[in-house]
């Protein structure tokens, strides 16, 4: 498969991130997806400095491949999690960040090597984005799973790519060979993809949390949040369904008060992924969800997904 120079210049051998998925994406998994030739990337989420430092310890330990590190931004953690990096910095390749601005640690970052590529869910994100000196941007459609933006990736990828002159990478409702492939039509020089690495046979999360994506229709996932600001797509499950309901009736108040919602909210992710208690867990996936229906190492999924849209573009590229 042919490379964009800055793909190259990474060291992979297949433009595919895995996305920095919150409490999911360990060392392990970080380090089976770049063992296979892709971009590993350990999700920092809300987890505090000293955890984020010991999965980059792991992955250090079982790949000698370029991964990464995703900064989640709204974490109280952020500034620890950010030394945690810096620390390890010879090994770190690219920081990924999500749900804000990256800004004031993006000197630090780049001094120490480091290419810096936020998330971006709007053309307007990305330009600032490109002003403030970031190496590329990954731009995410609302088919995502966790915190979403508002367009889709059909609409934003073009758009981003027309508006700015660093790499842009896809993202949002890719699951395959077909969703790569597709990117590359709309100008990306590469995916980052979430969803399928959930159900990864290195994938550490909950068996029951596996089973529901995998058992997932189309039309399985919903997006709690949004009348708070925070938008987040999640499958249904008890757990979405009560959140959902107790959203629209304070969003109908006078005076909303979704403060109480937090309590519901808060760990939700990190029991999904520990417990898969369905009353109490969020499952967040996207809705590329009932488009995968078996559980692969990550090498076979890296190898089929960069197979098939390499024979797509046979004649293309
Ligand atoms: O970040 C994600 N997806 C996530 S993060 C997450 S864990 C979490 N925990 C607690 C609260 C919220 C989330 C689960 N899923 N995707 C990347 C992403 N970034 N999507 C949208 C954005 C984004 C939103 C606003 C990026 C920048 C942004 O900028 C606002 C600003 O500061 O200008």
């Amino acid at each position: 498969m042919q490379l964009s120079p800055f793909m190259r210049s990474l060291g992979l051998k297949y433009p595919l991130f895995q996305g920095g998925m919150a409490w999911v994406a360990d060392g392990k998994l970080a380090a089976a997806v770049s063992n296979a030739g892709g971009l590993g990337i350990i999700g920092g989420g809300n987890a505090p400095g000293e955890v984020v430092y010991n999965e980059i310890k792991t992955a250090i330990s079982l790949t000698d491949r370029p991964f990464g590190v995703n900064v989640m931004l709204l974490s109280p953690h952020v500034d620890e999690v950010v030394e945690a990096i810096l620390q390890q910095k010879d090994n770190i390749a690219v920081v990924t960040t999500g749900a804000g601005n990256p800004s004031r640690y993006l000197k630090r970052l780049q001094e120490a090597n480091i290419k810096v590529i936020p998330v971006v869910g709007s053309v307007g994100l990305a330009k600032i984005m490109e002003r403030s000196g970031v190496d590329a941007v990954i731009a995410e459609g609302m088919e995502s799973g966790g915190h979403i933006g508002k367009l889709t990736t059909m609409t934003l990828v073009p758009q981003v790519v027309d508006a700015i002159k660093i790499p842009v990478i896809a993202a949002g409702g890719i699951g395959d060979g077909r969703g790569l492939a597709a990117a590359f039509m709309l100008g990306a020089q590469g995916v980052q993809m979430g969803t399928r690495f959930l159900v990864a046979r290195e994938s550490k999360i909950s068996p029951i949390y596996k089973q529901a994506v995998l058992k997932a229709k189309d039309i399985d996932t919903l997006v709690t949040g949004d009348f708070a600001g925070h938008p987040s797509r999640v499958l249904k499950n008890p757990m979405a369904r009560k959140y959902l309901q107790i959203e629209k009736a304070e969003a109908a108040k006078d005076h909303p008060d979704f403060n109480s919602l937090d309590e519901l909210g808060n760990g939700s992710l990190r029991r999904a992924v520990e417990t898969g208690d369905p009353n109490t867990g969020a499952y967040m996936a996207g809705e590329i969800s009932g488009m995968i229906k078996k559980e692969q190492t990550a090498k076979e999924i890296v190898e089929e997904v960069c197979q098939t849209a390499s024979d797509l573009l046979g004649g293309v590229q």
